[in-house]
């Protein structure tokens, strides 16, 4: 992840706020105020009037002077959250303050001066690449009050802080249980008393930084209407190459695509789930409580497959199972991923990786867990921190980050405003393109599954029915969570009303619901990670229906004619070489562009996800038909 803006996976805060994503149309948003922050209206600020137009060699010299401050700027805020990431005390938390204010300085300094290159006399000589330079500059926050700069940056690194401290100590003498233990339990229990202390043990944590989460949405929002956006949301909205209310438009068009999909998968679930615990947890209508889908979000649903796996022809295979007894080590597992990468032509990773990431869960102290991808310089020293463990689901997500690490390397030469994905989805989903290349088939070959595994129809609806759970499962969720910030952010949902508009939202969209009454004061949104670290989630969105169309392009580029669920890329490199032409480019171009140099659309678009999952579909449906007449019967 990343923005602060990658923050998470990617850069320093720099980027996130200087950088985001590109705009070649980003305009603050213009329409009157509105209630909703998906149309949430800016007051925009005129451009800066310079009494003297500016010059061409003007614009130069300043983008020259400022990638070079940048540059250093952003090493030194990647160390100083790396470190605040990677040891949690007070003080390293006051070093990454630190440094978050320096940058937040320099992204408004430069902010202010890019918005001087604004003007009509220039805008006819400016090369594209140096207007769009300017253009990903003024998508920043800016605070001019030192105050609150300093207090935005304070909150920042706290609130991380806060995240990664989190622990659930229960009131009976067991001992306290750090995040990944619950999420253990949520993974691998079935009884619903145990499901639900661990899922409203960790949920009762987020409180205690409620307040100073919406105090840091009034900075931010400040921030933003300094630079003359209506509010952070409309910030973010910004970052895609479209005017923001037509992202907002976009978004719904694209939810609205898979959601048939969804509803099939969300009652097929109903009726295992049903079956497996009993209709008094599970009822027939209305939302499925949230601690009984295998994840602390409800937001990927893998964990239970065994629950909901196909009657007859499941082969059961459980690729844990595998890493577990094998006692496949951290170190083992990121090597798996490498190798991919290394077959489809890119790089081996660079010594420094080795030596400096984080991949293990360190027993001495506190460490922000939320797995993420660094770039420290922006050229070899790369890395990522990460507590894995042998299990299906950290195969996925050491495939993820390496698809951010992998990204850094490839845009490493370009200037560094253009150092970034074409936009945030984009980052998001390269390790998710390759990871689904992890087939049956892939498996066999590696060595991870035994040769004479059975290979027919039944247990291949097995195995597209897992990859649903993840990907399909996640759909609602990477939507709504933007959609609460949006309204968070423009104010329609005040810190009074956090915890009724979450799970309004939670509702509308997953059909998923609180399994406790709501607690006054509560803030389940602060459970999950990218809220309290600030790191917008639309690009999650945007990435799992951009994996799919980045997937049936390189699967075509190889050569590849059979169904898009059973083809690999492994050892391709002619698809190799067209993937990493696209990662070469970073955010130089708007990113319909690179869209169509890897897959010759210019938009994001469902149909390759729907494509991959046609004959599931087509099985849920008819599942769905038989189970609505034995429940009936
Ligand atoms: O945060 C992440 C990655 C780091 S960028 C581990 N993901 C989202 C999440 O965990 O909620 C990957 C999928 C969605
Ligand atoms: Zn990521």
């Amino acid at each position: 992840m990343d923005t602060k803006p990658l923050v998470l996976a990617l850069a320093p805060a720099v980027i996130l706020f200087a950088l985001g994503a590109g705009t070649a149309h980003g305009k603050p948003e213009k329409k009157a105020q509105a209630k909703s922050a998906s149309g949430a209206a800016a007051k925009p600020k005129p451009a800066v009037k310079a009494s003297a137009a500016p010059t061409l060699a003007d614009a130069k010299r300043f983008l020259a002077q400022t990638e070079t401050k940048f540059d250093r700027l952003n090493a030194d805020q990647a160390r100083a959250d790396w470190v605040g990431a990677n040891f949690i005390t007070d003080d390293t938390e006051a070093i990454a303050a630190y440094f978050g204010e320096l940058q937040l300085d320099a992204a408004g300094q430069a902010a202010l001066a890019a918005r001087r290159y604004n003007h009509p006399g220039l805008a006819r000589s400016l090369s594209n690449s140096d207007a769009r330079k300017l253009k990903l500059l003024q998508l920043t926050l800016m605070l001019s009050d030192p105050k609150e700069r300093a207090a935005y940056a304070v909150a920042r690194a706290a609130l991380s802080g806060a995240y990664g401290k989190a622990k659930y100590c229960p009131t009976d003498g067991r001992p306290c249980m750090p995040l990944g233990e619950l999420e253990k339990i949520l993974a691998t229990s079935r009884d619903p008393a145990r499901l639900l202390d661990a899922w409203s043990g960790w949920h009762a944590q987020s409180p205690a930084y409620r307040d100073r989460y919406a105090d840091f949405v009034q900075l931010s929002n400040k921030g933003a209407r300094e630079m003359g956006y209506a509010d952070t949301g409309a910030l973010w909205r910004s970052g895609y190459d479209m005017p923001p209310e037509e992202f907002a438009f976009e978004m719904e068009r694209l939810w609205l695509q898979v959601k048939p999909l969804y509803e099939a998968l969300h009652e097929y679930t109903r009726y295992k789930l049903r079956a497996a615990y009993s209709p008094k947890v599970v009822p027939l209508t209305g939302p499925i409580p949230a601690h009984l889908f295998g994840n602390m979000w409800s937001q990927t649903w893998d964990n239970i497959y065994p629950l909901l796996q196909p009657v007859s022809g499941a082969r059961g295979f459980d690729l844990t199972k595998v890493l577990e007894k094998r006692k496949t080590t951290p170190k083992q597992m990121t090597e798996y991923a490498e190798r991919f990468y290394t077959s489809l032509g890119m790089p081996k990773l660079p010594a420094s990786f080795w030596e400096r990431s984080l991949l293990a869960k360190p027993r001495d102290r506190e460490v922000v867990c939320h797995a993420s991808a660094w770039t420290i310089d922006g050229q070899d020293d790369v890395r990522i921190k990460m507590c894995i463990n042998p299990t299906a689901e950290d195969f996925a997500v050491i495939h993820h980050e390496l698809g951010h690490v992998y990204y850094f390397l490839a845009y490493r030469d370009q200037p560094v405003l253009f150092r970034n994905g074409a936009n945030d989805g984009f980052h998001e989903a390269i390790g998710d393109t390759v990871a689904l290349s992890i087939t049956p088939a892939y498996l066999k070959r590696i060595g991870l599954m035994d040769q004479d595994q059975e290979q027919d129809p039944k247990t291949q609806m097995g195995d597209l029915l897992r990859r649903a759970l993840s990907k399909v499962a996640v759909l609602p969720w990477a939507y709504m969570v933007d959609r609460w910030r949006w309204d968070v952010y423009a104010g329609a949902t005040q810190p009074a009303d956090y915890d009724r508009s979450w799970w309004q939202l939670r509702e509308q969209y997953m059909g998923i619901g609180r399994p406790l009454p709501p607690q006054a004061g509560g803030f389940d949104a602060g459970a999950k990670y990218h809220v309290p670290a600030d790191v917008p989630y639309a690009r999650y969105f945007l990435a799992n229906l951009l994996q799919f169309q980045f997937h049936r392009a390189l699967c075509r580029e190889a050569g590849y004619e059979g169904p898009l669920h059973a083809c690999s890329i492994h050892g391709n490199e002619k698809a190799g070489k067209k993937l990493r032409a696209m990662l070469e480019l970073g955010t130089s171009k708007p990113w319909p562009e690179a869209l169509k140099a890897i897959s010759g659309e210019d938009r994001i678009d469902g149909g390759a996800l729907l494509e991959y999952f046609a004959p599931l579909k087509a099985w849920l449906d008819e599942q769905n038909r038989l189970l609505a007449a034995q429940q009936k019967g």
